[in-house]
Order: structure tokens, then C-alpha cells, then sequence
């Protein structure tokens, strides 16, 4: 039998927390072979609902599950974990201004950035699924000198999906036959979901998505729209942030990366920038990525046409100005 990985979830008491930790256990993120020993990280206030999320666990009898660890101590969370997924963070409230916000996110960030290089297993691999997802990545990353920055990304999978998603609901395909779509940028509205190297596996073949949807106006119009403002169209349905798909895309990315993708196959995480594609260095910026022995490659070499460079400098313009906004803010 295999060993069992260590894997931290800060904010677990939260709504994508609970969604999440079940996943987990479940063998979702790591395969149905993989034992596992969840670490739950949250606030003193959320204490005893963390210790409520703890119960069910055990209620729920997991045969891969092989210890919880439900916990307000931060240097308790970290210690010994392979992976961690930061989902906890200081949400923006109505009436706060974005610097506001960035403070508290980046001083949370930088405390636990602390504790993970000290405390976590050697060549753990951290994703931050909070809010702003790159740029809490990217504090994590100044604040944690000895965690290798290929060991760092943040969560833009739930875009990738969503755009999965609409192309398969407009050509009435399974989304498993569709593949290679791209979110470029950041994880807000500014992201760029790209459909021009995006393919559909059809009996004939496989087909480029936009010789299959031939409306370029859609595609260049609202299906971007619709993946940009869908967090905004589940909050005004549900009344609360997206939460189950959250969960599911942390699950897809960390599996994605430590398993690999398949041949063929590219996906998008939001990772450090090495000037690829003229994007600045230096920037937490979501790029199509292949795995392969737990290590993702951005992929080179994909034609980008004038409309499409448009928009990956808008979004890099944005997590240029967040970063600046995120070092004001350290002090
Ligand atoms: P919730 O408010 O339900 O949960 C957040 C949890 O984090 C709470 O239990 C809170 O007590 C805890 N927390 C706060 N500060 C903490 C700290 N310093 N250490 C540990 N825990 C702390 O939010 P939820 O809906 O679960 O969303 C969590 C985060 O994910 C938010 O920042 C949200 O904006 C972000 N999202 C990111 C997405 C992405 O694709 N990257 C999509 C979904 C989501 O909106």
C-alpha cells in the first residue's frame, strides 16, 4: 500500500472547504489508490464549524482517509504537508476599497508563506484558490524564498472548465470530447478564455472548435463574456459564490499535476511567468501548461493573433498594477 500524502486545506470550514474535503478523501484529487491524511486549517472564530466539517469526515468513514488534523494553528496545519490548497482568505465586503482587501490578503499570505517553507514537505506543491488567486501566489512565492517557484501556482482551472463547458452546451457535444481551450491572465474578469487551438474528438475526427462553430461573433463575444462573468451569474443564482465546481477544478488541477496530463492534452494554471509569449516575468499569470512527473511545461510555440494579443496584454496590464498594489501594501 501506499503511502499516505499529507494534503492541507486552509479556509476548510468555508463553502468550497466543504465541498473539497470529501472530494479528497474520496480519492478524487489523488486517485482512488492514494491514502490520504487531510490538514484543516481555519480561524479561531470558525473553530468549532471546522471541528462540525471534522466529525462528518469521520462520520463518513472513508476508506482512504487515514487522519484529520482540524486545526487553528497555522505551523499545526503545515507541518509535513505535500500539498496545499489555500482556499482561506479575506473576502472584499461592500464598502471596501481593493487596497483594503489586498492588506489583509497579502499579510495573510505572507504569515502563511512563512510556515509552509518551515514546516511543509520537501518539494510540496502549493495552490492558492483564494482571492486574488495569482497575486496571493505571488506574495506566497516572495514569502517563501526556499519553496521553488515551479512548486507555486494558482487556481484558473474553474475558468478552463466553465470554458469547456459553454463550447460543449453550444455544439451539444460531451464535454470530455472537448479539449485545449485557454485561460490567459487572471483569474478575474479580465481573463482571456482563447478557443483558437481548442478541439472537438468527433466520429470524424478531431475538429478545431472554430471550424465547428463557425458564428465567430459568439465566440468572440459572448462565450468570453459569458466564462468572465460566470462567478458574477452563479452568485446572483445561488446567492452564494461557486463552490461544488471550485472544489472540482482544485481537484482536476492538483491531479492534472501530479499525475500528468495525457498526450495531446494541455490545461490551464495559473503559474510564474518566464516571459513566455512576451508576457512579463515575474507575474502569476494562467498559461496552457502540460504535465508530466509532476512537473508542468507552459506550452510553446501556439500562434497568437492580433485580437488575442490584445487581450493577453489587458489582462498582464492588470496583474502588473495588483502586483504593485500588493507591495504597497507590505510593509
Ligand atoms: P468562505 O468565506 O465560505 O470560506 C473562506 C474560509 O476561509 C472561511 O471559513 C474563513 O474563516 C477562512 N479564513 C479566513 N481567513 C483565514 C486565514 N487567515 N487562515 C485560514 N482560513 C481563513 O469562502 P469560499 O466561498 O469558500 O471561497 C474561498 C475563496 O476562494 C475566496 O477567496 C473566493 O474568492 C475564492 N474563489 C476562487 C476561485 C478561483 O477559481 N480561483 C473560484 C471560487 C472562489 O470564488
Amino acid at each position: 500500500a501506499k503511502d499516505p500524502v499529507r494534503v492541507l486545506v486552509t479556509g476548510a470550514a468555508g463553502q468550497i472547504g466543504y465541498a473539497l474535503v470529501p472530494m479528497i478523501a474520496r480519492g478524487v484529487m489523488l486517485g482512488p489508490d492514494q491514502p490520504v491524511i487531510l490538514h484543516m486549517l481555519d480561524i479561531p472564530p470558525a473553530a468549532e464549524s471546522l471541528n462540525g466539517v471534522k466529525m462528518e469526515l469521520v462520520d463518513a468513514a472513508f476508506p482512504l482517509l487515514k487522519g484529520v488534523v482540524a486545526t487553528t494553528d497555522v505551523v499545526e496545519a503545515c507541518t509535513g504537508v505535500n500539498i496545499a490548497v489555500m482556499v482561506g482568505g479575506f473576502p472584499r465586503k461592500e464598502g471596501m476599497e481593493r487596497k483594503d482587501v489586498m492588506s489583509k490578503n497579502v499579510s495573510i499570505y505572507k504569515s502563511q508563506a512563512s510556515a509552509l517553507e518551515k514546516h511543509a514537505a520537501a518539494n510540496c506543491k502549493v495552490l492558492v484558490v483564494a482571492n486574488p488567486a495569482n497575486t496571493n501566489a505571488l506574495i506566497l512565492k516572495e514569502y517563501a524564498p526556499s519553496i521553488p517557484e515551479k512548486n507555486i501556482s494558482a487556481l484558473t482551472r474553474l475558468d478552463h472548465n466553465r470554458a469547456l463547458g459553454q463550447i460543449s452546451e453550444r455544439l451539444n457535444v460531451q464535454v470530455s470530447d472537448v479539449k485545449n481551450v485557454i485561460i490567459w491572465g487572471n483569474h478575474s474578469s479580465t481573463q482571456y478564455p482563447d478557443v483558437n487551438h481548442a478541439t472537438v474528438n468527433t466520429p470524424a475526427g478531431e475538429k478545431p472548435v472554430r471550424e465547428l462553430v463557425s458564428d465567430d461573433a459568439w465566440l468572440n463575444g459572448e462565450f468570453i463574456s459569458t466564462v468572465q462573468q460566470r462567478g458574477a451569474a452563479i452568485i446572483k443564482a445561488r446567492k452564494l459564490s461557486s463552490a461544488l465546481s471550485a472544489a472540482s477544478a482544485a481537484c482536476d488541477h492538483i491531479r492534472d499535476w501530479v499525475l500528468g496530463t495525457p498526450q495531446g492534452t494541455f490545461v490551464s494554471m495559473g503559474v510564474y511567468s518566464d516571459g513566455s509569449y512576451n508576457v512579463p516575468a515575474g507575474l502569476i499569470y494562467s498559461f496552457p501548461v502540460t504535465t508530466s512527473n509532476g512537473e508542468w511545461k507552459i506550452v510553446q510555440g501556439l500562434s497568437i493573433d492580433e485580437f488575442s494579443r490584445k487581450k493577453l496584454d489587458l489582462t498582464a496590464e492588470e496583474l502588473s498594477e495588483e502586483k504593485t498594489l500588493a507591495y504597497s501594501c507590505l510593509s
